[in-house]
């Protein structure tokens, strides 16, 4: 599904603003803002822990179209469910969380029509991260309520439309999909149309200009710059790509653009290289939160924590625990930051994985791959996090063809990215997702959840952790290390919840990081504190950031600064 563009052949027009939203069994009507979750927005009105359906309605102007044009509402991401009526008319759905979708426009052209969208913050039980319910409790005889709202991830469950809608208008006889994949020595460009008789592409930038066509349906093209300018988080170079579709006659149909950078990854061995050299990944595990946007996107705050990874010498981020929004991945690319694109699949039971869920799973995985497949910051899928959560016994017994099955799927769409898991800690060191793997991904708080306010037994273990995975002959990554600290809290000893334990918990962990001649990297968990369901391990937010919510730099932001200052 292309972006929202606006060019000669399509315009985008954003509908952001201040819809009106009416929640299930209330009669009552309030103002939000879309892009926004409703929880922080409307928390007076009762609605902070709101799980369930909340209709969203505004109104927008369908212009007048040529009979060769259509029309398009474009959805950034609804979460996590959504469906939409256009005067009334059910005009389409969505199952695809933190992920875009299209519905056609059948409206009275040149007049306001009503939109109306009904979203749903609530996950199936068989989705690639499960809802959970009472009854779950019941069931696994667990009399827990223990979550507000009851969830099974650590982040908070925010509902609404979390970014922009587009009303999009395009041409009939277009390009319906590209893929362009980049390598050192240029892109390969593969086109699907709708229509249309021949194609031609130009990539220009750094003093080149290469154009190639073909005729709709051929072909692949390569584009290839004499002197290619490669893409790093040092030099984040990038080209222009422009292809345009025209008719027999040479009219031009549609023309789409995207930037795109020329560089490769590969592991080789034990090591990860980018552009054939090894990187070492330095970085954080990062959520969409902020405060009264809560998932929406918020454009300050995202350009300030590109900011600030910059400020710290940071090269990567892991988008956990879902996809995000795509003019994050804009940044991405502009500034040099390497991503590993995360699957919205958390903490899978599999006591309850059954064919819905690996159908599930396998279509949320072919979605992310569809809409994120041309990024050049993209340099790795995670096709899950934390899995075998509180299910060993099952875990064990299902999840190596569950793995099989599901990493199969991934290389089947994108054979030109490694692909990881992470894995949580008492998964163990012989998870069979390893096996899959083409990097060990562990998230690991030693220190933390277990020997706490012991950093050298912490250390000890984690040298223990690495000793066990090496015999994969893969490379090694810790996606998640971190310590809770509460801005403020200070203490002249290992003390949990001080700012000084967090600096040094995190100075330790990355001494043996950098020490392991098989270990690509850390991401620090987390970037900054977040928002997270109420329960008694928490205070009020998951405090592990290393900035506070509102970006404040704690202690630990300026060691990190300090250890990934370049010599
Ligand atoms: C994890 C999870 C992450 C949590 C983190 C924590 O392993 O992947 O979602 O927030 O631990 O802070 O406990």
């Amino acid at each position: 599904m292309l972006r929202p563009m606006n060019n000669s052949c399509r315009q985008a027009t954003d509908l952001s603003g201040i819809w009106h939203i009416r929640f299930e069994e209330a009669d009552d009507d309030h103002a939000i803002a879309v892009p926004g979750s409703w929880n922080e927005q409307l928390a007076e009105a009762g609605y902070m822990n709101h799980v369930g359906s909340a209709w969203l309605e505004t109104t927008f102007f369908l212009p007048m179209l040529r009979s060769d044009q259509e029309a398009v509402l474009r959805f950034g991401s609804v979460d996590y469910f959504a469906k939409v009526w256009i005067n009334g008319v059910l005009a389409g759905e969505s199952q695809a969380a933190m992920l875009p979708f299209e519905v056609p426009v059948n409206a009275p052209l040149n007049t306001q029509v009503e939109l109306r969208v009904e979203v749903s913050n609530v996950l199936p039980p068989d989705g690639p991260t499960q809802g959970i319910t009472q009854q779950t409790y019941v069931e696994d005889r667990r009399p827990r309520d223990e979550y507000l709202p009851a969830v099974r991830f650590d982040f908070f469950p925010f509902g609404g439309i979390n970014r922009p809608v587009h009303l999009i208008i395009r041409p009939k006889e277009r390009i319906d999909r590209y893929t362009a994949l980049s390598n050192m020595t240029g892109v390969v460009l593969d086109v699907a149309t709708t229509g249309g008789a021949q194609i031609v592409a130009r990539l220009s930038g750094h003093g080149e200009r290469i154009e190639q066509f073909t005729a709709v349906g051929a072909a692949k093209l390569a584009l290839s710059p004499i002197s290619p300018k490669h893409w790093s988080p040092d030099s984040p170079a990038l080209y222009d790509l422009e292809i345009d579709l025209l008719d027999e006659t040479g009219k031009l149909l549609d023309h789409v653009s995207q930037r795109i950078g020329l560089r490769e990854v590969r592991v080789e061995g034990v090591q990860l290289l980018l552009n054939g050299a090894p990187i070492e990944l330095r970085g954080f595990g990062k959520h969409e939160d902020s405060p009264l946007h809560g998932r929406g996107l918020n454009g300050p705050q995202m350009v300030k924590d590109f900011a600030l990874l910059k400020w710290l010498g940071a090269n990567s981020v892991r988008t956990s625990h879902y996809p995000y929004a795509e003019e994050f991945l804009d940044m991405a690319d502009e500034a040099g930051i390497m991503v590993i694109d995360e699957v919205f699949s958390i903490n899978l039971d599999f006591r309850r994985v059954n064919e819905a869920v690996l159908a599930n799973h396998k279509a949320a995985i072919s979605e992310l791959i569809a809409r994120d497949i041309n990024r050049t910051c993209v340099i790795a899928w995670s096709l899950s996090n934390e899995p075998g959560y509180l299910a060993e016994p099952d875990y064990r017994e299902k999840s190596g063809p569950y793995w099989k099955a599901i990493f199969a799927h991934a290389r089947a769409l994108d054979a030109s990215r490694p692909m990881t898991h992470a894995n949580v800690g008492y998964a163990g060191n012989d998870d069979p997702a390893f096996l899959e793997s083409d990097i060990v991904t562990i998230n690991r708080y030693h220190g933390w959840y277990s020997e706490p306010a012991q950093l050298e037994r912490a250390a000890e273990r984690l040298r223990g952790d690495f000793a066990v995975l090496e015999h994969h002959g893969k490379p090694i990554f810790i996606a998640e290390f971190g310590a809770d600290a509460m801005a403020g809290q200070h203490a002249s000893y290992d003390q949990m919840f001080t700012e000084e334990y967090q600096a040094r918990f995190i100075e330790t962990y990355w001494k043996e990081i950098a020490a392991h001649p098989m270990v690509i990297g850390g991401h620090i968990w987390n970037f900054a504190d977040f928002r997270t369901a109420q329960h008694g391990r928490r205070v009020v937010h998951n405090l592990k950031g290393v900035f506070t919510r509102t970006r404040e730099p704690k202690m630990a932001a300026w060691k990190v600064k300090e250890l990934w200052a370049k010599p």
